[in-house]
């Protein structure tokens, strides 16, 4: 599939295909300055298509995808995260380290931010990093058997990683169209996905009631154990999600991001007093079996992840509407650049 969409770049990035033709067709019409409706009526067509083929091209210009893991690896990994699950369901995270909904949770290690309906004063760039310490540190087992082979290929620079999260989506899972806030994290975004083959779409817009979702402008396969990196118009100037259409099976992704030392943080007070840790962590970051002795149940928390109204694309004002919302746009372009070499 990654093939295909290789060709598809490739003729689009061509000077000789359709859409560079039809580009130059419309030129030629605007010089021969043609006025009949009927013309004019196909070049709107024809704009509409090439501005989805550009967009589409946008978008893979800055996705690209890695098989690390072979099937030996990601089943180690895959027990690994089950211990996570257990240890959740026994009540052995720090309170911000697990985010609840129906069919997904989240698991954040390292960092934690407020998102959709947990934000205070909700908008474009609201997100806020909890104060250090409030979320469980990454597993030593993220490190060994994720992160070091990433380094080791080359595709992240080492130490590079700061927070990890893990999504476990149960048939049906989704999660909403967003950016990952742009004043939060670094670029790429760097994912691997588990247990089952599924879509990463972008382009989408949700809504709810039943859910449903519009055509995405691209469908990305994320199958097990590929490695999928976010960088560019990709990252941040399209919305990207999983359908609930595309969790057929149990998924799992593990997201590896760096946050920005200058990303916004809660003060620890105003956090600590409202959200106080429920029980000491004995899920030891060095214990590989990342089991904990309390079996107090957590508390059900629903998640805003899922259920907060999203666009799929960036409006012709500039403007967002994402769960994951994003801000300082322009200030923070010059971060995007994906600042190390990367493998082909
Ligand atoms: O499940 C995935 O592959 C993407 C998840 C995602 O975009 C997120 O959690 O922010």
């Amino acid at each position: 599939m990654a093939e295909i969409y290789k060709d598809l770049r490739h003729k689009l990035q061509s000077p000789h295909n359709s859409s560079e033709k039809r580009k130059k067709h419309k030129s030629d019409k605007d010089k021969n300055n043609s006025k009949s409706y009927s013309k004019h009526k196909s070049q709107i067509r024809d704009e509409g298509e090439t501005e989805r083929e550009r967009e589409l091209r946008k978008v893979h210009s800055g996705i690209e995808q890695i098989r690390v893991f072979d099937q030996e690896q990601c089943l180690e990994i895959e027990n690994k995260i089950d211990l996570v699950v257990k240890c959740g369901e026994k009540g052995g995270f720090k309170e911000h380290t697990l985010d609840r909904a129906p069919l997904r949770n989240k698991y954040f290690f390292g960092e934690g931010y407020t998102y959709g309906s947990q934000l205070e004063r909700k908008g474009p760039g609201m997100e806020r990093l909890y104060p250090k310490g409030e979320v469980d540190e990454i597993p030593k087992w993220i490190y060994d058997l994720v992160i070091s082979p990433l380094e080791a290929a080359n595709i992240i620079p080492k130490d590079w990683v700061n927070s990890a999260v893990i999504n476990d989506y149960m048939p049906g899972g989704c999660i909403v169209s967003h950016v990952d806030p742009i004043h939060i994290f670094d670029r790429p975004i760097v994912s691997v996905s588990f247990f089952s083959d599924s879509y990463l779409c972008f382009g989408c817009r949700f809504s709810f009631r039943p859910i449903r979702t519009t055509e995405p402008i691209l469908c990305l396969p994320v199958g097990q154990g590929c490695v999928t990196l976010l960088s560019g118009y990709a990252a941040d100037e399209i919305t990207h999600c999983i359908r609930p259409q595309d969790i057929k099976e149990r998924r799992a992704v593990v997201i590896l991001r760096r946050v920005l030392d200058d990303a916004p943080r809660l003060p620890a007070t105003i956090s600590s007093s409202s959200k106080k840790r429920k029980h000491a962590s004995d899920y030891d970051s060095e214990s590989d079996d990342g089991q904990r002795k309390s079996n107090k149940k957590h508390k059900h928390r629903r998640s805003s992840h899922d259920h907060y109204n999203s666009n799929g694309r960036k409006h012709r004002s500039g403007s967002y509407s994402s769960d994951d919302s994003n801000e300082n746009r322009s200030s923070h372009k010059h971060r995007r650049e994906v600042r190390y070499h990367k493998k082909s």
